[in-house]
């Protein structure tokens, strides 16, 4: 596949015509029903009985004499006449995927290792982040913890307070949930006057999504006896600038999980090991990772993450703190910047929306750069708090157009458009972007990024 980038995306061509010309009982895709502007096609008529089968080939695989007869002729390759290799202790990615890896961004010069990874998202389908592949935001790099001599220290107002090892904690009831993290500060790089020309994963990929295994940290604190005069926690990490940021304790009572397990396995150095805390929905930076300590207080901190960062400047020259939730948001991963269509087709259009506020209610795609919108198909298990997958079929007629995806959460809340965006927040505001993304497609099938 001919791409920018060497993004090798996989084309989705629904070989329909191909199919027709044969004389089989299928429709043409100028008869397959149009759902909204320049193409955009109602998902169900490929998931119908009698058209889901093969319609869904490469235009290159279709084979005009058969199966049998072509894989007679090709023979047989050298990985189909020996014994494969033994087995491992720990399985890695096929080595023909070497290229799907995270982009690093040392952007930031104060601290050694101050700087972020980006989860490559046009590489990724569903919904769940492999953990080699989760995004990373660290302040000061990633401490090597010897779990034996790591502690959780639970104190402030509270009855009792208690100091847990690691090995305390495995030991305790937990919980298992899918959670998206996203660090306030994803898509930043779209507050920019112009649209920068990057693939999505590296603009919008400090997102990504696990399911995390811990104890609740309610069963923890009920334990402790929880003072009346708490109202906050403070939560403190093991790394170098024992990073601090302080959440209500209502939310910690309400959700908050003291995770030990990412995906199955204990969790990654990166994302926290031995022990971390998960906020969901709420902000990354306050999911302290290597946790170490959890202070019970009247007030909040007030630490340099919650005044001097993680604030946002408004156009009234007031500040924001304590914005907490991510916003309802969304974007398109395919087709998205750097890749490019093969030519006028059927292509199946995906992408991730998500909300800090719970599920994802609807999410709209225009092919026709918002003029006219049409529903996507989301997965059916839709968890609050959780990415969630869209997928819409479009068909494509070479001309230039601009892709757009809109989600709507169970609140209602609608995904702002850019515009709506800065006039409500201004441009200098640096977190929480999550306006609509668009992607605009040129008369040869290239994707570039656009605010159109
Ligand atoms: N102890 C500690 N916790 C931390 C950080 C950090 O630097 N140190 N970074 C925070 C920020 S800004 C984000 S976005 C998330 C990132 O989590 P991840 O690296 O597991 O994706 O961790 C948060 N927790
Ligand atoms: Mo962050």
């Amino acid at each position: 596949m001919n791409t920018r980038y060497g993004v090798g995306w996989r084309l989705v061509w629904y070989a329909l015509n191909v199919i027709t010309s044969e004389g089989a009982s299928v429709m043409s895709t100028n008869r397959l029903p149009v759902v909204a502007g320049n193409g955009l096609l109602d998902r169900r008529v490929f998931l119908r009985k009698g058209l889901a089968f093969a319609t869904i080939v490469g235009a290159s695989s279709y084979l005009q004499e058969g199966v049998a007869q072509e894989q007679a002729a090709r023979g047989l390759e050298p990985w189909m006449t020996q014994p494969g290799i033994g087995f491992s202790p720990y399985g890695q990615p096929a080595k023909h995927e070497s290229h799907v890896a995270r982009v690093f961004g040392f952007n930031f010069k104060d601290f050694e290792n101050n700087g972020a990874a980006w989860t490559p998202l046009e590489h990724m389908q569903g919904t769940l982040t492999p953990n080699g592949l989760h995004f990373v935001r660290s302040h000061q790099g990633t401490p090597d913890i010897d779990p034996a001599k790591h502690f959780l220290y639970i104190h402030g107002e509270v009855q009792k307070p208690w100091k847990f090892s690691v090995a305390d904690l495995l030991k305790m009831p937990m919980e298992s949930r899918q959670i998206f993290l996203e660090c306030g500060g994803n898509s930043n790089a779209s507050w920019a006057d112009d649209p920068v020309q990057k693939t999505v994963g590296t603009i919008h990929g400090l997102i990504s999504t696990a399911e995390w295994t811990g104890v609740p940290l309610a069963y923890l604190l009920k334990q402790l006896g929880v003072k009346p005069a708490a109202q906050w926690v403070v939560a403190t990490g093991a790394d170098a600038g024992a990073f601090d940021m302080s959440i209500p304790l209502a939310k910690m009572m309400d959700d908050c999980l003291v995770a030990l397990y990412q995906n199955g396995e204990r969790l990654r150095p990166e994302n926290g090991y031995p022990v971390r805390l998960i906020v969901p929905g709420w902000k990354a930076v306050l999911s302290i990772k290597w946790l170490s300590s959890l202070e019970l207080s009247k007030e909040p901190a007030m630490s340099r993450n919650e005044t001097a960062r993680y604030t946002e400047l408004l156009p009234s020259g007031q500040s924001r703190q304590f914005s907490s939730v991510m916003e309802v948001k969304s974007v398109i991963t395919s087709p998205s910047h750097g890749m490019r269509l093969s030519g006028p087709g059927v292509y199946e259009i995906t992408g991730l929306a998500w909300s800090g506020a719970g599920k994802i209610k609807r999410v709209e795609v225009s092919a026709d750069g918002g003029k006219s919108w049409a529903p996507a198909s989301l997965l059916s298990a839709n968890l609050p708090m959780c990415t969630n997958r869209f997928r819409i079929a479009w068909k494509w007629d070479g001309k230039p157009c601009v892709l757009k995806s809109r989600a709507i959460d169970e609140k209602g809340t609608v995904q702002p458009m850019r515009d709506d965006l800065i006039a409500k927040r201004g441009k200098k505001g640096f977190y929480h972007y999550n306006a609509v993304v668009s992607w605009e497609v040129d008369s040869v099938g290239y994707v570039s990024h656009t605010y159109e």
